[in-house]
């Protein structure tokens, strides 16, 4: 079953229930704000005091970083890892059985869009709720030149406590760390968070989040998305952050997938790139 609901003005979420899941998704911003499999706690992390305001970002959940991550590389002003999670989408179709639900999110260029980035596109992006969240994002370029963009899932992770989990998957790998001054490093064994963290991996293959305080791992699986996101604010960014609770740091971990840095995705005329992430408690 999918309900519709208006949770602010501009922002209208649609309910999904099944026999596998429930899940929320904002169309504002094609934004999964919650995903319970059926037996589970929300895989998903939403701040209490994220706000729900149409121009500004929601702080949960799987927002949609595109066409770039992060800061915008000239102009300061341009919004934090682009667009696409503060724009209006257009829910373009639904289909469901009886444990799964899909739902088809659409966002093209607008005069607005093309002030931000000079390009014609049509991003689409799937979503399925079923016993498993798969996600699958597909960018066409629409126009007569020739771009490159970079995108993520910026999935949250609602963890029992940030301090007991660990990242596997990442053994051997080299990752920016993107705390102080950027730098190359490599992972020893699984990712722990005792601090402040903000790395870009680079190339990992399977990964998992083990949370022995929810006695849960989620798997993390992706095709198309090269690298892995870590992030977590810890005290300092956390206080300083006024939709996000000051002790929130301890119940979230950030895993996107992504495509950054050297591995943004170049696009010829009318031709696509196909991303998916699966997300799965295991
Ligand atoms: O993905 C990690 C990151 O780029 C961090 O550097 C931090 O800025 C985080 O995203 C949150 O960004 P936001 O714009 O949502 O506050």
């Amino acid at each position: 079953m999918i309900t519709f609901s208006q949770r602010a003005p501009g922002i209208v979420v649609a309910s999904v229930s099944n026999a596998a899941a429930k899940a929320e998704i904002s169309l504002y911003g094609a934004q999964a704000l919650s995903y319970v499999p059926k037996g589970q706690k929300d895989l998903l992390f939403m701040s209490e005091k994220s706000l729900f305001s149409a121009g500004k970002a929601i702080r949960g959940g799987i927002p949609v970083c595109f066409p770039w991550f992060g800061p915008h590389a000239e102009n300061a002003s341009f919004p934090m890892h682009g667009f696409a999670r503060t724009s209006a989408w257009t829910l373009a179709s639904i289909s469901e059985t009886q444990d799964r639900a899909t739902l088809v999110f659409e966002l093209v260029d607008s005069e607005e869009t093309r002030k931000l980035w000079p390009h014609a596109f049509k991003l689409s992006l799937k979503i399925s709720v079923g016993a498993a969240l798969e996600m699958t994002m597909t960018v066409m370029n629409a126009g007569t030149r020739a771009f490159t963009f970079s995108d993520a899932l910026h999935t949250y992770f609602s963890v029992k406590n940030v301090k007991n989990i660990s990242v596997r998957g990442l053994d051997k790998l080299e990752y920016i760390d993107r705390v102080g001054a950027r730098t190359l490093r490599s992972q020893a064994g699984s990712a722990s968070i005792s601090g402040e963290t903000d790395r870009v991996y680079l190339k990992p293959k399977k990964v998992s989040i083990a949370d022995p305080g929810f006695k849960r791992s989620i798997g993390v699986e992706r095709k198309a998305f090269p690298d892995i996101v870590l992030w977590n604010p810890w005290i300092e960014r956390a206080k300083a952050m006024a939709d996000f609770g000051d002790e929130e740091y301890k119940e979230m971990v950030c895993v996107e997938a992504a495509s950054v840095f050297e591995n943004a995705i170049a696009l010829e005329p009318g031709k696509s790139s196909i991303q998916k992430m699966t997300i799965a408690a295991v």
